[in-house]
């Protein structure tokens, strides 16, 4: 049996365990990238690393998130951001440059290698041949400094494809009949690794819309072999001497295979509030849209705009309509300004955006109360968009341009012939808004703006978890749910005390004031707890409330990686059914906590003083992880072996 591409680069990156699945490997960490909204939180924990310079390949530092400047906040982020990479020999690029995963892809991914992001959505360099993993900031940060990244061993799952795509279907398509086939905790555990011969029909920028929401699979990463076609995406990109050849072996081992034919796809939605809520377009036809939103990191490609564009050429934006637009970088943004398409765009009525991630993370272009939204975008979570009535649908570029015009949720089938696109030889290369890593650095001052707070320190875990049950919850609940995201939030990432105040601030107002009144607590969740973006202000927000535990049905996988970062202990019903048996505001207790974490016990036992009754709870944590909950998390755990 020979071996897949996922396969091929772990196993050229391993330092660490065994290539069973499931079993804990730590492999070797290319190259990283944080934006802004997580950077903070990394570069002050590189920081207390002390490591003078990063230690990986290349690291690179993306402004995208905070760019509304709504207060003195975000622009302060970015000084510090700026002169925190300038000091470390990290890559900073500008605000105004792009969308981290967008410009990463253009100017920067490297086929075989890995690539580790503060960002949930960092595997969209799988559409280039890289194994990209999103990941907590403190991982990220620990990377830079030269440690190992650990994960579970990823089955390694591949979707193979035949035929090609129909007009004015496209790679959303594709990853939206990955999402109704999997759902979205189908892909926990795994890699999804794309094959067959439909690859060949989809552009690099095609594949990393899809490798891209393989995050709201819950995979551990998608990836692309990197072919002919990459090569000449590369050649394109003047980074022709980057490109490699990475295959799978004839017959390859894969642990699943699922197949999708590319012709019989058509256009498709993700109905509110979760992306694998899919339907056909044609089932919701008539519709009535009262904003379109078009970009982010999934859906802004020069091919994407460019049909966008050509679409919109000569018609006028429905009056019922705000249609918005966000270049992905501003190569894009460039490319369709000097070729005239965003003349057209302007000219139907369109409001463009700058080149950043903007609505998709609640900054700005809020919808009205009860409105249907047509997103380009990855995640339709209830509220994320800024209006907690508001119905978003996910989409490709033709069903949102075409809702655009007409007004309603529209088969783009039905606007007449495809509009075609075809790839430039050279897109247009222009790297000023990328400042290189210096060569000497020891002047370089951080600045550090009021809104930059010191990190907050977890303590040793306790003997005894005791205390109430702040809150119980359902299943998939995500980290927009955790710690929400918005122009009023994002601002105070850099500030855990602020931000803390606004843990579950949308399920729950009073949880902040409930936990400090009782000194901490604990947390009940359901399925897939955790689901969603990378951000470890859910987990270290609800630290610095003081929680100890979480007990969920399971986990998703980043954040259960930034609870154990922060030493929160993540504990899993033995017996799905106890979740009934535990409410809010219970008062329990697990004793021996700290003894069964030492001696390896994966079972602990919570009495729960309400009902009298015990409840039996498991853990699946490595010994590496076991010591960083005993040591109050990742930050100590390193600095004391050091
Ligand atoms: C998101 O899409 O939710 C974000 C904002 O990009 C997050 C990171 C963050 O919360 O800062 C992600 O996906 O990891
Ligand atoms: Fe930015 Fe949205 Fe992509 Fe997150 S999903 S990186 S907020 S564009």
């Amino acid at each position: 049996m020979g071996y897949s591409v996922a396969w091929k680069i772990l196993a050229d990156h391993l330092v660490e365990g065994e290539m069973i699945p499931g079993e804990e490997i730590g492999i070797r960490i290319d190259s990283t990238l944080t934006q802004d909204a997580t950077g903070t939180m990394a570069y002050l924990q590189f920081e207390a690393l002390d490591v003078p310079k990063v230690l990986t390949k290349r690291s690179v530092s993306y402004i995208d998130h905070n760019t509304l400047q709504t207060g003195f906040e975000n622009a302060d982020d970015h000084a510090y951001l700026q002169s925190v990479a300038a000091k470390h020999g990290i890559y900073f690029s500008r605000p105004g440059n792009g969308i981290c995963h967008q410009v990463q892809l253009e100017r920067f991914d490297v086929p075989g290698q890995t690539l580790l992001g503060s960002d949930s959505h960092t595997p969209t360099a799988g559409g280039l041949g890289a194994l990209a993993i999103g990941a907590g900031g403190l991982d990220v940060a620990a990377a830079m400094a030269g440690q190992p990244f650990y994960l579970p061993m990823p089955h390694i799952c591949l979707i193979k494809l035949t035929g090609a795509l129909g007009p004015w279907v496209s790679a959303k398509d594709v990853i939206l009949e990955v999402l109704r086939i999997l759902g979205v905790k189908g892909g926990v555990g795994k890699i999804i690794e794309y094959g067959g011969e439909g690859v060949s029909s989809l552009s690099v920028t095609d594949r990393a819309t899809i490798t891209n929401m393989g995050a709201e699979l819950g995979a551990t990463t998608s990836i692309f072999p990197s072919d002919d076609i990459t090569r000449s995406f590369m050649e394109s990109q003047d980074r022709a001497g980057d490109w490699r050849e990475l295959l799978p072996d004839a017959v390859a081992h894969y642990d699943e295979v699922i197949e999708i034919d590319l012709s019989a796809l058509e256009p498709m939605v993700a109905k509110p509030h979760s992306p694998d809520n899919i339907a056909k377009v044609s089932e919701l036809v008539g519709t009535k849209v009262d904003q379109v939103a078009i970009g982010s990191c999934t859906n802004s490609s020069l091919r994407d705009l460019m049909i966008v564009a050509g679409a919109l050429k000569g018609k006028t934006v429905h009056p019922s309509v705000s249609l918005v637009i966000s270049p992905g970088s501003r190569q894009v943004f460039e490319m369709i300004a000097r070729n005239g398409a965003l003349a057209d765009m302007i000219s139907s009525g369109a409001r463009i955006l700058e080149s950043a991630c903007g609505p998709c993370i609640g900054m700005g272009q809020s919808p009205r109360t009860n409105a249907v939204s047509i997103r380009t975008f990855n995640r339709n979570f209830e509220g994320r968009s800024g209006t907690k009535s508001a119905r978003v649908y996910l989409t490709g570029p033709e069903v949102a341009v075409a809702a655009a015009i007409t007004g309603e949720i529209t088969d783009p089938r039905t606007l007449g012939d495809p509009i075609g696109f075809v790839a430039p030889e050279k897109y247009i290369i222009d790297d000023r808004l990328i400042i290189p890593p210096l060569s000497d650095s020891d002047s370089v001052e951080v600045i550090r703006g009021p809104n930059i707070k010191p990190l907050p320190r977890n303590t040793a875990m306790p003997e005894i978890i005791a205390g109430r049950i702040l809150l119980k919850l359902g299943d998939n609940i995500t980290t927009d749910d955790i710690m929400p995201a918005g122009s009023k939030v994002l601002p105070l990432r850099s500030n855990i005390p602020a931000i803390s105040e606004f843990v579950f601030a949308a399920k729950d107002a009073d949880f902040a004031k409930r936990a400090r009144e009782f000194g901490g607590g604990l947390i009940v969740g359901g399925e897939n707890y955790g689901q969603g973006s990378s951000r470890e202000h859910a987990a270290l927000a609800p630290m610095y409330l003081g929680i100890k535990a979480v007990i969920a049905k399971s986990f998703a996988r980043i954040h259960r990686q930034n609870l154990i970062n922060f030493g929160i202990l993540p504990l899993r019903f033995a017996d799905p059914t106890d979740y009934d048996f535990i409410n809010q505001p219970d008062e329990v207790q697990i004793i021996g906590a700290a003894d069964a974490l030492r001696k390896g016990d994966s079972e602990f036992t919570m009495s729960n003083e309400a009902s009298g009754r015990s409840i039996r709870l498991t853990t699946d944590l490595s010994d590496r992880e076991r010591e960083m909950i005993l040591a109050g998390g990742r930050l100590n755990y390193i600095k004391s072996r050091v």
